[in-house]
């Protein structure tokens, strides 16, 4: 008799007939039907985008047959780390990994490499050529007469990228029938700058500690370093400065490079070189000496040695990025010398190891009385041509300070014979931390797109950048990174499309961040068209959204001072005017806004003629940066017809109202994500709906003492006085400097 184990004990097994069969078959039915529902598992975040959940049934039918067999060697770290890769991917999205070969034996194999790891990659004249050493390209081909798949590059992190494409392309749903896809990168340093300091403190970092370890390092190898490196990997970022441009000396000390050695063996199988905040005066500090002075023979041996020693332990070690005579950091002007002084006496010292210095341009004097607009551009154009060919000036996005908003720098364009970098930020500490959800995508496209005309029209940022415009050996683009500890990575889970949307268009700065966002929700939550529609809108408008309640119509730099949490556009006084609200709205009795006119600060002469032009004209300047360029009467007249103190109010609400839709839209989306990351995102709307409000009420209290303006009908007053808004206090606030 057949047995079957109820409870540990055994029953004899009914027949199929009668009452109790009927029951069971109607019972398997139902079990079957809940075990098809896509019921959402719980989830903390930890994976990223490479969740690598299993597809709907019916596309793991029309993937699998193209997916049969892997041949991808495995006799190099890199390569061993793309085999696991699509072993873990295509084993999680299909339900069953491809059987591993040697040789393509079947129809339907994927083959990863090179031609020299791979030869059956080589007789199939494949145009290598043009995909330099990080390109790779995804081919659909005939092998004896049978259908296959290849991704193939000239090196073995080519073929690293490529399989996270090709993983991405089905976590996407993209057919895989007719593949024919070329990809090298537009960038060559793209690079993830951490603000973390040796204590594990990360400055403006909103999600949790620093990873790095340090304590434990160089021993214990926290797994998260890897999945570290496999998040960057899978969208092409290749470098990663460990710590604070406010750098400690101390991580160029022989007990801490042993460390740095020890990350570096972890990110080096994955692409990413190590980089080091230098800090400029390391020769006093750590080196006993008495000067950092660059034309100094014994600070430039110093030097020399230091790098010797540190590509002894790191052969690829990336190079230095140095923040100098900015906001009380060390520098070469201490010694009566030039930021070309400077970047060249280091960029020398690396050259004969292939590293390269970034040299920021985030600069302006505690001395200097000018307009911190133009302070960059008057520093920096006249050393243009005067540094060594492996230094590239890292220019921040704007010439403020990362604002919600901000024109691009005129730098972009101003610099023809040397390679700038871009500096996003991509921890939100000027657009809400990391509770606020605001998609940064739009934002670095609209400044990558902005025309700088330096060399006529369509003289791109983007093409600065890439160095496409002045014809640069090299080009790179850097993020100052939002992660931390925190399980979820980035503090919020929105937070993580910031990281991801950064390394897609640093890889290519002309993507579009919409598409990206697709990508990027389709492969975090759901590629259910009914969710991924209403989230990339959600996304999508997230960043007006965020300027709108913060800081409208050109207005900047109003946060609360040091922690720049909240609204503080009354803070004035302390060390220096360039730190105060007041000294960037300059609201008045008559009016608001920074003329920087000619007739100004005289800041839209720092761009080409036509985009100056534009500038310069309050009727032709974008109406996102009328108040940025120009001061402006209360009652005079904006292009909606309104006065500009009722645009100015009608904004603050319309960017309150953007939340609150933000917050139904999520809301209605209930059971398309699991409940767990559900409940985050919704508590998280609610605190940025919250927050909202307050800079909406704050900033109209505030702003209406100059206007002496009743609110336009229908607006409601701030739901307290004045004075309780500038009372608020936020000792320990997240991120501020220590
Ligand atoms: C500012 C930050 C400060 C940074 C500085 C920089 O508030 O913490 O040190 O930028 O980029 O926006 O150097």
């Amino acid at each position: 008799m057949l047995h079957t184990t109820v409870n540990g004990r055994q029953h004899p097994r009914p027949g199929t007939g009668g009452r109790f069969g009927r029951w069971l078959r109607r019972m398997s039915v139902a079990l079957l039907a809940l075990a098809l529902l896509p019921v959402a598992q719980a989830e903390d975040g930890y994976e990223l985008w490479l969740r690598y959940r299993p597809l709907e049934a019916g596309q793991q039918l029309r993937y699998r047959p193209h997916l049969a067999q892997l041949v991808a060697p495995a006799s190099t770290p890199t390569q061993r780390v793309a085999r696991e890769e699509l072993l873990r991917g295509l084993g999680g999205l299909l339900g069953q990994a491809p059987a591993v070969a040697d040789a393509p034996s079947a129809a339907g194999a994927v083959l990863v490499g090179t031609p020299a790891s791979l030869p059956a990659l080589a007789g199939l004249g494949l145009d290598l050529e043009g995909l330099g050493d990080e390109g790779y390209l995804i081919r659909s081909v005939e092998l004896d007469g049978r259908p296959a798949t290849v991704v193939a590059a000239n090196s073995d992190v080519g073929a690293l990228y490529g399989s996270f494409h090709l993983l991405r392309l089905l976590q996407t749903r993209q057919p895989l029938d007719a593949l024919d896809l070329r990809q090298a990168p537009k960038v060559k340093l793209r690079v993830l700058n951490h603000w973390d300091d040796l204590d594990r403190y990360v400055e403006r970092g909103y999600s949790g500690q620093s990873i790095w370890n340090w304590h434990l390092l160089p021993d214990w190898l926290d797994p998260r370093y890897t999945d570290y490196a496999r998040a960057n990997a899978s969208i092409g970022i290749n470098g990663a400065v460990l710590n604070n441009v406010n750098a400690n000396a101390q991580i160029l000390t022989p007990m801490y490079l042993a460390k740095v050695a020890a990350l570096a063996g972890v990110l080096r199988p994955y692409g990413i070189r190590v980089y080091l905040s230098a800090r400029f005066s390391a020769p006093m500090e750590i080196g006993g000496m008495d000067t950092a002075d660059p034309l100094d023979p014994a600070v430039q041996r110093w030097w020399k040695d230091k790098a010797a020693e540190i590509y002894a332990r790191i052969p690829d070690f990336g190079g230095f990025l140095v923040k100098a005579n900015s906001e009380g950091q060390p520098g070469p002007q201490d010694f009566g010398r030039t930021h070309a002084d400077g970047a060249n006496m280091l960029a020398e010292v690396l050259a004969p190891h292939g590293g390269v210095v970034m040299w920021r341009a985030f600069v302006y004097s505690h001395e200097e009385p000018d307009d911190r607009h133009k302070q960059a551009y008057t520093e920096f154009v006249p050393l243009d041509g005067s540094f060594r060919d492996n230094v590239l000036v890292q220019v921040k996005n704007g010439a403020i300070d990362f604002q919600p908003r901000e024109p691009f720098h005129p730098l972009f364009g101003a610099m023809p014979k040397t390679p700038l970098m871009m500096e996003f930020q991509i921890t939100k500490e000027y657009l809400g931390f990391a509770t606020h959800l605001v998609y940064l995508g739009p934002m670095y496209e609209e400044v990558l797109r902005a025309d700088t005309h330096a060399a006529g029209p369509g003289s791109t940022v983007a093409k600065v950048v890439d160095g496409s415009l002045d014809g640069h050996a090299i080009s790179g683009i850097a993020g100052v990174a939002n992660i931390g500890t925190d399980r979820n990575w980035s503090g919020s889970h929105f937070d993580q499309a910031n990281w991801y949307v950064f390394g897609r268009l640093a890889w290519d700065p002309y993507l579009d961040s919409r598409t990206v966002a697709e990508e990027w929700v389709r492969m975090t939550f759901s590629a259910d068209p009914a969710f991924v529609e209403p989230v990339v809108a959600m996304m999508m408008g997230s960043h007006q959204a965020a300027v709108d309640y913060m800081t409208p119509l050109g207005l900047h730099h109003l946060m609360g001072r040091g922690h720049h949490y909240g609204p503080g556009p009354w803070v004035e006084g302390g060390p220096r005017a360039d730190w105060t609200s007041v000294y960037y709205h300059r609201a008045t009795r008559e009016g608001i806004g920074f003329d920087r006119t000619t007739s100004g600060s005289d800041a839209v002469s720092q761009y080409a003629p036509p985009v100056a032009e534009v500038f310069n004209d309050p009727e032709r300047v974008p109406e996102d940066f009328l108040l940025w360029f120009h001061h402006r009467p209360w009652t005079s007249r904006v292009s909606s017809g309104r006065s500009l103190w009722d645009e100015l109010v009608h904004r603050y609400s319309r960017g309150v109202a953007q939340v609150e839709w933000m917050q139904r839209t999520w809301d209605g989306l209930r059971g398309h994500v699991d409940a767990e990351r559900h409940h985050q995102i919704e508590r998280f709307l609610a605190i940025q709906r919250k927050e909202a409000q307050w800079w909406r009420d704050a900033s109209i209290a505030y702003f209406q003492t100059f206007s002496r303006l009743p609110l336009p009908e229908g607006e409601a007053p701030p739901e307290h006085p004045l004075e309780y808004y500038k009372a608020l206090e936020f000792p320990h606030a997240p991120g501020d400097t220590q």
